[in-house]
């Protein structure tokens, strides 16, 4: 199969075909925002799942004492994505999405500041060695016979979220026009509980000590991954499907994996790739997990 096996293009982004409704695509611009949307935005890949677990613990007292089993996918499910059939309208506010969409695509009504959105990136190295695993695992995503042909197509934009320059810089050098809040992944795993500390001024949520330790321990790796609510384990299983039993939505959740997938010089060939497209972003970026 070829990569339009399982791409869809639509606008100039790279959609997974076959969990993707293409009448919901041509209504996203009119889709209604309300003013207490929250948005977790996030090229794949860079902490999507992690954040809508931490959301989730931020915002529904059940979810954090555990008294309501439902998954994270059903508290901040996807906007684009048709992997549990929701039914937004009626869903009560707060309502918490997840979206993997380019600034370009988003509903107008995120415009003008309405609403707030929290915009998750990592470093692209990792992203690129996260996703190769994950393509590799799912059926709905084309597989790779090795690094080098996977780098290739990433570095194409030959993958599911288009090129990954274009995704944070469009986000980034727009992002004056929206309620938006930058973090990535190593700062989350380097402090988590300063990130969540950030996540509640940025929503104007307060949380007492107590609960803010919980939020922080039932979001570490280590206990998302046995969390039936926020390990994706179901989704796989029922809705995505696997090509076999290697893989984990929660792979190994570190900074600087690329280090044991990447040669010296495809690494290398990366790094000038990326300062030539990144020259004008100051977004700070942590390869390593011994950096400052
Ligand atoms: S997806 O498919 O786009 O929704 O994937 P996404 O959730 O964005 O990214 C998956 C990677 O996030 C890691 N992850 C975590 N890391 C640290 N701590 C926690 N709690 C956590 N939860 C998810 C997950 O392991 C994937 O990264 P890799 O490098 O593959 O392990």
């Amino acid at each position: 199969m070829d990569t339009d096996t399982y791409l869809l293009n639509f606008k100039g982004f790279n959609f997974e075909r076959t969990l993707v409704d293409k009448d919901l695509l041509e209504n996203l611009e009119d889709f209604e925002i309300r003013d207490d949307d929250v948005f977790i935005i996030t090229y794949p890949k860079s902490g999507t799942i992690w954040t809508q677990q931490i959301l989730s613990l931020i915002y529904f007292e059940e979810h954090r004492k555990q008294t309501r089993m439902m998954e994270t996918i059903d508290l901040a499910p996807f906007l684009e994505y048709n992997i549990r059939n929701m039914d937004f309208l009626r869903r009560p506010d707060p309502r918490l999405f997840s979206s993997h969409l380019p600034y370009y695509l988003v509903p107008n009504g995120l415009k003008n500041k309405k609403a707030k959105i929290i915009y998750i990136y990592r470093n692209p190295k990792d992203v690129m060695t996260s996703f190769f695993h994950f393509s590799n695992w799912v059926v709905v995503f084309e597989a790779s016979k090795n690094m080098e042909s996977f780098m290739q197509q990433f570095l194409d934009g030959k993958v599911v979220g288009s090129l990954w320059f274009d995704h944070i810089k469009g986000w980034y050098e727009h992002r004056h026009k929206f309620n938006i809040l930058f973090v990535s992944y190593e700062e989350m795993k380097k402090d988590l509980r300063s990130v969540v500390q950030k996540f509640c001024k940025f929503l104007g949520k307060e949380l007492s000590e107590d609960d803010l330790d919980t939020v922080v321990k039932q979001a570490t790796f280590k206990n998302m991954k046995a969390d039936s609510r926020a390990n994706y384990d179901d989704i796989i299983t029922n809705e995505i499907g696997k090509r076999n039993n290697y893989g984990q939505f929660l792979r190994k959740g570190t900074i600087g994996d690329w280090k044991n997938n990447f040669t010296v010089q495809q690494s290398e060939r990366f790094d000038i790739i990326f300062q030539k497209k990144m020259k004008d972003i100051p977004l700070k970026f942590i390869w390593d997990i011994n950096e400052e």
